[in-house]
């Protein structure tokens, strides 16, 4: 059966071996688990037996938290978290809770829709689904036949479905997928990746010193550490946040530091200062685990914490009695690496700086440090780019074959070279809104032969396409079991709480009905339903799809592990924690991080720098009723000093131009904020008619940012652009 899985395109035979009875998935056997929870007093009110109550895994953002949704007559009318998924610790956020919303929102796609004005003119037609897939297959066909295959782009974010469209993106032909990566953490992954091997996962929840820098768990939620960093470690650990705004993660910090923008690296490097110079690092940790302690020591010699003082703007003396602080906490101490690093041009090197500074304390796979990533393999067939190069190949020094850079593809997309790319497939993104410079986007978007978009919304990208396909939402869902990778890795899975609502499709059909129509070698591929597909996923080990029918997640164990890579070669070139990296050397990279200043905001005006807000996510929900009730649109944050120097009222409308666009938005004078700095919630601002709720409702951020990119990883940098703000 292996060596029948290596084989890349003929797995309808493969599928078909495995038997497909996932009928009669017993909402029943639910019940009675639910049922026995409350008997325990873990789940309440569980007595409506002609409820169904069905497990799924929420689809309102990258956590996928296990969620129990119940349902009504055919109607679902609650969302609540299913008490076997510990990551979420027990909750739903907001956003969780309101998903109800996505399925029953009048704005959700409901049928096929072809463009019958200009693009972007929001002239449809609806469609039947035969005659918009007929389209799109001619249409593909055509880009192809005149450009080659690797003419047609394919852009898509995480999801549990998004596997097929990426295989479908394999078997057409194309090496151009784009995923969200670079727009969001591939600096990150890069700069932990080349320390540590792989990305680690920090122990929040057993901590005893955390520093996030960049990072607002309060409100940009990641689970669990979100709630572990207010709630773990009996609340006794220390937190010192780093930010240049005053947010909900600042209000729980012990310490808050309005940092300057883009100086974090001089902090840790003053931080790995103090600690060599005063000896407080892990000696006989360094000499077991790591390579290049030696050549860190003259390398930090000028970053003292007195240097340090004038990039960052916290006293020598606070960075010095908090990096001996840290340094007394480790092991059980975490220099926190964030997610989106999507930041500044050194964002990469910054964040290898952080991985070190963990790494010469010996904050590794212990108790309370950074902690090996755990995942439970699941079967599938491996993703393997076609033979062509990609279009942006060779733009950034690790770039990843599978993500590409989104700036640079859009880049050559507009040069036209080293070959045309005419066409453009959309999985569960929304560039228009979510790639900095809009304009630009708009600009590579309108050179396309032929774009398609599948969504579930009409997102600004779906409003500039010629044909939209409406996915059902992940409520209406049978989807592949997807494993969640972390100290305690988990595979969650979806049922369908009900059958899809309109027109709408899951997308593993709309791959499959692509797919017949461009022929028999595409088709192949998707021989197999749903059922089949959580089979074969689960061949290795059967017991994780009867758990997951059972309880709607899977553990392999439920406590965190610790010293697994005692012993082991770590995923580094040097098999050890690479404090210098010759990998970093050989391609010409500095092999220990150098400090760089970023550009210093001019004189009039503000550097905007952008970030979450709890209820919504990304540029996605702020058109869902429930929660654009609660926040109908974004404000621009101005220090009230500078509101009052400028002569501008809290509240009046306020234009904002950047040297790429210009937005008007309310004005929002606050304390939170350093001087410097202006700030606006992401995604609002919305150019879609179809989004009645935030059409041209706030300002969209996508807009005014200039398209700044990180060398090494090829990530963005969104948070280097300046604005001059007045009165609109
Ligand atoms: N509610 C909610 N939760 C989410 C998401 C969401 O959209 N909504 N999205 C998920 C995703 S995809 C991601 S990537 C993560 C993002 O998670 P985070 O990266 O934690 O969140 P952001 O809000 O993007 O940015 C973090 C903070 O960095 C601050 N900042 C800006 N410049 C600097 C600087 O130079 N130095 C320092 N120290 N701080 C700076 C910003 O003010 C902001 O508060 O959140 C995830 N969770
Ligand atoms: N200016 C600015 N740009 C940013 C950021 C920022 O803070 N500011 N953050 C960056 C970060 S960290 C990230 S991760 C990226 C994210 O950027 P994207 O990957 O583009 O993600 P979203 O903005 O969430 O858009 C996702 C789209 O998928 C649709 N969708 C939701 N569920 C489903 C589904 O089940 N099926 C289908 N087919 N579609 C679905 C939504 O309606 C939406 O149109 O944005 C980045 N871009
Ligand atoms: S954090 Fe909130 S939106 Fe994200 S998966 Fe969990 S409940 Fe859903
Ligand atoms: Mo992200």
């Amino acid at each position: 059966m292996e060596n029948m899985l290596s084989k890349k395109l003929n797995r309808r035979r493969f599928i078909g071996l495995s038997s497909c009875a996932l009928a009669g998935v017993a909402v029943g056997s639910q019940v009675k688990v639910l049922r026995a929870l409350a008997m325990t007093g873990e789940v309440a009110n569980v007595t409506a037996v002609t409820e169904k109550e069905v497990f799924t895994s929420c689809g309102m953002c990258v956590n996928k938290c296990g969620v129990i949704a119940r349902v009504r007559d055919g109607v679902i009318y609650k969302l609540d978290p299913n008490p076997h998924f510990l990551k979420s610790r027990g909750m739903l956020c907001a956003r969780g809770n309101s998903g109800v919303q996505s399925v029953y929102d009048p704005d959700r796609l409901k049928y096929p829709m072809i463009r019958v004005g200009e693009r972007g003119a929001g002239q449809w037609r609806r469609a039947s689904w035969d005659e918009a897939l007929d389209l799109v297959a001619a249409r593909l066909n055509e880009v192809a036949d005149k450009y080659t295959r690797a003419g047609v782009m394919f852009a898509s974010s995480e999801g549990f479905q998004e596997h097929f469209f990426l295989t479908f993106a394999e078997c057409f032909g194309s090496p151009n997928t784009v995923r969200h990566a670079s727009l969001c953490l591939a600096s990150n992954m890069q700069g932990f990746g080349a320390t540590f091997g792989s990305n680690p996962t920090p122990d929040v929840l057993n901590a005893d010193y955390v520093i996030m820098s960049g990072a607002n768990r309060s409100e940009a939620l990641i689970t669990p550490d979100s709630i572990d960093m207010v709630t773990g470690n009996g609340g006794k650990r220390k937190l010192v946040y780093l930010d240049p705004r005053f947010t909900k993660s600042a209000a729980k910090a012990d310490e808050w530091y309005p940092i300057a923008p883009g100086s974090d690296l001089a902090f840790i490097l003053a931080m790995i200062h103090v600690i060599v110079k005063e000896g407080l690092y892990n000696r006989s940790f360094i000499e077991n685990r790591t390579v290049g302690f030696e050549a860190l020591v003259p390398h930090i010699e000028p970053y003292t914490p007195e240097w340090a003082e004038t990039e960052c703007e916290i006293s020598a003396e606070n960075i010095r009695r908090i990096a001996r602080e840290f340094a007394a906490a480790a092991p059980r101490a975490v220099y926190y690496q964030g997610r989106r690093s999507s930041f500044f041009d050194n964002d990469t090197q910054m964040r290898r700086a952080m991985a070190i500074l963990n790494v010469i304390v010996g904050n590794w796979d212990v108790k309370g440090g950074m902690v090996p990533t755990q995942t439970i393999a699941l079967s599938t067939h491996d993703y393997i780019a076609p033979w062509y190069s990609r279009l942006d190949a060779g733009t950034a020094t690790f770039l990843s074959e599978k993500d590409g850079s989104w700036k640079h593809f859009r880049d050559r997309v507009l040069e036209g070279a080293p070959y045309p790319v005419k066409g453009m497939m959309v999985y569960k993104q929304n560039p228009v809104m979510s790639v900095p410079n809009r304009e630009k986007t708009l600009k590579m978007m309108a050179q396309m032969d032929f774009i398609c978009t599948i969504d579930v919304t009409m997102s600004d990208t779906a409003w500039y396409s010629d044909v939209v396909l409406p996915e059902a939402t992940y409520l209406e869902r049978l989807d592949p079991a997807h494993a969640l990778s972390g100290i305690v890795p988990v595979v969650t899975y979806r049922e369908p709480a009900i059958e899809p609502l309109f027109e709408s499709k899951p997308n593993l059909w709309i791959m499959q009905q692509l797919a017949k129509r461009l022929g028999d070698e595409v088709y192949e591929s998707f021989d197999f339903t749903m059922e089949e597909y959580l089979e074969h996923q689960t061949t290795r080990n059967p017991a994780i799809l009867e758990s997951l029918k059972k309880t709607g997640v899977y553990y392999e164990w439920t406590e965190p592990k610790y010293g697994t890579t005692a012993g082991q070669r770590l995923k580094t070139p040097s098999g050890k924690l690479e404090i210098y990296s010759e990998r970093y050397a050989e391609r010409g990279l500095d092999p220990l991080p150098v400090y760089s200043r970023v550009e210093q905001v001019p004189k009039g005006k503000y550097r905007i720098i952008v970030g979450r807000h709890a209820f919504f996510t990304q540029g996605t929900t702020q058109n869902n009723p429930y929660l654009n009730d609660i926040m109908p649109e974004n404000t621009l944050w101005l220090n009230t000093r500078e509101a009052d120097r400028l002569g501008l009222k809290n509240g009046s409308k306020v234009r904002v131009r950047s040297a790429v666009g210009e937005e008007v938005l309310r004005l929002e004078a606050t304390e939170k904020i350093r001087p410097d700095c202006v700030y606006m919630a992401h995604g609002f601002g919305a150019m879609s008619q179809g989004l009645s709720k935030v059409y041209s409702r706030g300002g969209c951020d996508a807009a005014l940012i200039e398209d700044g990119v990180e060398p090494i990883s090829g990530n963005v940098s969104m948070h280097q652009t300046f604005v001059e703000i007045m009165p609109a």
